[in-house]
């Protein structure tokens, strides 16, 4: 007979956290987000930590190679999709490898005989003001100059003649070898109040440009989470279809961590795809999942898996729970593997850190599936709606909105992730919609952070362990639901004032 589980399936809207006793030394400034990714022996420093606890979930319309740097600036890890051919997915996580923070690799670029209406035609294309002007019109081309929006004005110059004419030609224009640090280019740059220097190669080909505005960018970003090389983190989505093939090109591009994408990964397959990654990868960080139960959890730590992914059916844009009836409540699946996480560590000395995946709306939810045990959590809906993430902004009558679609969805068809068989992708676990525009990753995220620090002091705690250990979560009922709302007539909202 099957068995009931005797605990109703919840979700984070159905708590809420209690205030504890906060300290004078408990503040948003005292407060460290810092957080273990990996598996580790209990009381020694885990291989990888993140600064800030969130991913980017590993899907199509999220975790672009743009995004992934965003990301890992603000101290957390992008786990770029493998719903795309091993070359195009390796190339994507070099993108993010050869970031190097306040070098730019030029994006407006023309040859000088190119046309100053040809010029502009670029300059509105990439949204920038500055151009390399280099033999071939290329950005690694031979740099013969550089030409600002404000070396030529539409009215006064005539538009057919050549970019040659209005540009700023190698010879009377600082530059410096590509070996140049960046605190030297600083210093070039305010002595000789410049507001780009360019780096070249000895053959004098373009390889970066610096300008002033990016150094001061780069010192906002003081928890970036970067290698022992000081280059940017990156994961890695892979499936149990074609690890063998996937994997060695995505670690051969410099990917930190792997993490096994599956809808449901409590199956044999994943259980061997982990073994053989450990066999002949033991020291590469790699993730399974997802699971919602203590069970399944303990089964992929026991395959090897160095963090594991809490949450079926929870997503924004999932209707697998519709179309199967599997999933569980993602408040009542985090804290059952909180259990298990913690039980495993008892008995084995190893703390296998647990992910929770999925259904996370509103920013308080991050910090109750914080509380609950996850030690960190990954988002899609949240990343999409940012300008780095891959869907389109468009516009509505009520604001700009960005295209987020399901790995299960038709446009996706992200067959390896779900185990329809091996037809494909034969009925859709997920929709193809649209969320709110929000802007900017980096401002975004930073109040994202102000609000999960000032939760964590209204309960006494300044570090992610003290938070899980302190909690004290509260059931809600329908009507203390209802009174966490505003009760008045908001201003904004039309209304009739007697
Ligand atoms: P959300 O943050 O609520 O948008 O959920 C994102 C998560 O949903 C992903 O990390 C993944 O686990 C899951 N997902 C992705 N695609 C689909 C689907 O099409 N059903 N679900």
């Amino acid at each position: 007979m099957a068995q009931i589980i005797a605990e109703v399936s919840r979700t984070f809207n159905e708590f809420l956290l209690l205030p504890n006793r906060t300290r004078t030394d408990c503040s948003p400034a005292t407060v460290d987000l810092s957080t273990p990714l990996v598996r580790h022996v209990v009381g020694e420093q885990p291989a990888i930590e993140l600064s800030s606890p969130f991913t980017s979930a590993i899907m199509q319309a999220v975790s672009t190679p743009e995004l992934a740097i965003a990301l890992a600036r603000n101290g957390g890890l992008s786990f770029l999709h493998h719903n795309q051919p091993i070359q195009d997915q390796a190339a994507a996580v070099r993108q993010v490898k050869n970031f190097k923070a306040g070098f730019v690799t030029s994006d407006t670029n023309v040859r000088p005989e190119d046309s100053l209406s040809h010029l502009v035609a670029v300059m509105r294309r990439t949204g920038h003001s500055t151009a390399a002007v280099t033999h071939d019109g290329t950005a690694t081309g031979r740099l013969l100059g550089l030409v600002t929006s404000r070396d030529f004005h539409p009215q006064r110059h005539d538009l057919d003649g050549p970019v040659s004419g209005r540009m700023i030609a190698i010879a009377d224009l600082p530059h410096a070898g590509a070996d140049t640090t960046l605190s030297e280019a600083n210093a070039r740059l305010w002595e000789q109040r410049l507001d780009c220097l360019p780096l070249l190669d000895p053959d004098g080909h373009l390889r970066y440009l610096v300008f002033r505005s990016d150094y001061a960018d780069n010192k906002r970003f003081p928890n970036q989470a970067v290698d022992s090389a000081k280059r940017l983190r990156v994961g890695a989505g892979v499936n149990t279809h074609d690890y063998r093939e996937r994997i060695p090109a995505l670690l051969e591009a410099g990917a930190d961590a792997l993490c096994f994408d599956s809808s449901d990964g409590y199956s044999d397959w994943q259980a061997q795809a982990l073994t053989w990654v450990k066999k002949h990868y033991p020291e590469v960080p790699t993730g399974g999942g997802n699971v919602v139960d203590g069970e399944a959890f303990t089964f992929l730590a026991e395959a090897g898996a160095d963090f594991v992914k809490v949450g079926v059916g929870g997503g924004s844009i999932c209707i697998t729970r519709d179309q199967k009836g599997i999933g569980r409540g993602q408040a009542s699946a985090v804290l059952d593997v909180a259990a298990a996480r913690d039980a495993f560590r008892e008995r084995t000395g190893e703390y296998v850190p647990i992910c929770s995946d999925g259904g996370l709306v509103h920013d308080y939810h991050m910090a109750l599936a914080l509380a609950m045990g996850a030690d960190f959590v990954m988002m899609g809906r949240y990343f999409a709606r940012f300008d780095q993430a891959a869907g389109a902004k468009l516009p509505t009558r009520d604001g700009f909105v960005k295209e987020y679609w399901g790995e299960g969805s038709n446009r996706a068809r992200n067959w390896q992730r779900y185990g329809q068989g091996s037809q494909g992708l034969i009925f859709e676990e997920g929709v193809d919609g649209y969320v709110p525009y929000a802007g900017d990753l980096n401002e975004g995220l930073a109040l994202t952070i102000a609000k999960l620090k000032t939760t964590m002091v209204s309960c006494g705690s300044t570090t992610l362990a003290e938070f899980q250990s302190a909690a004290r979560l509260t059931l809600v009922s329908d009507q203390s639901f209802q009174e966490s709302h505003a009760s008045v007539t908001l201003r904004d909202t039309p209304a009739t004032i007697a």
